[in-house]
């Protein structure tokens, strides 16, 4: 149960891989021939996220990105560290692309990047400590710094939103409200899972993970770089000061 390598959960972590290519490979087609710098900055912050994921999900199947974590009990888990390497730059790269949609202050965006940042490193510490304790003490603060997160993304840059145009306002919405759906999972699918309680096995869980970080990020860029905010339709394109629209 212990000799380190990837098993049945193989199968997930390919079709995450196969995932998050396919879903790079749209973006960067569907942008080819993008003109609008604007525009041109969510393809690229989008297209990365797709790419950070897909080499991190190929280093989980061919079994580099995991590692063993031996408890004080004698329990010893299979830990996928890559997750982490990826969450660590393309959570805040999906910050970024909302932050900017929604205009929000540089200053904000950094605030809520740097939250976000605490959140995966401490993340990550619940995953590698070996007192049980300690695993579930740095959860906790890694979730109260994903509320902080939550909550600063609705309040803070959802000000910022609503002083955007129509367009702008329904996909922050929309997107929004896939962070807050899909974000909020992962807390509960790592303790429920083997890093946690061990209800799931880390085949179950592993698929878990992977429905989520294809929804979070392809499905978050294929909303955002059809939205007409990004798209700008066939007429004004920024979601600037150009718009006489006060409401
Ligand atoms: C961990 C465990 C500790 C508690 C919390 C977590 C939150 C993780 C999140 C990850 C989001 C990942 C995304 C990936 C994109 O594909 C680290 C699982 C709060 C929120 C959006």
């Amino acid at each position: 149960m212990s000799s380190l390598g990837v098993e049945g959960e193989g199968i997930w972590l390919a079709l995450g891989t196969v995932g998050m290519l396919l879903g790079m490979v749209y973006f960067m087609a569907k942008g080819w021939d993008v003109q609008d710098p604007e525009a041109e900055e969510f393809y690229v912050i989008t297209i990365l996220i797709a790419g950070i994921a897909a080499s991190s999900y190929l280093s989980m199947f061919f079994g580099f990105g995991l590692t063993e974590v031996e408890l004080v009990n004698g329990q010893v888990l299979d830990i996928y560290w890559a997750r982490y390497a990826d969450w660590l730059f393309t959570t805040p790269l999906l910050l970024l692309d909302i932050g900017l949609l929604a205009g929000a202050k540089n200053r904000d965006i950094a605030t809520l990047i740097g939250i976000d940042a605490f959140m995966i490193v401490t993340g990550l510490f619940a995953t590698l400590m070996t007192v049980p304790v300690a695993r579930y003490a740095f959860w906790t603060i890694s979730t109260i710094a994903m509320l902080f997160v939550l909550y600063f993304l609705v309040v803070v840059v959802g000000e910022a939103a609503a002083e955007a145009d129509e367009d702008t306002q329904s996909t922050f919405k929309v997107l929004r409200n896939v962070i807050l759906v899909a974000w909020a999972v992962y807390p509960v699918a790592w303790l429920v899972g083997t890093e946690g309680l061990g209800l799931l096995s880390l085949y179950g869980e592993t698929l878990i993970f992977m429905i989520l970080d294809l929804f979070a990020k392809i499905g978050f860029g294929f909303i955002l770089l059809r939205s007409r905010a990004v798209v700008g339709g066939d007429s004004a394109p920024t979601p600037s000061a150009e718009e006489a629209t006060a409401d």
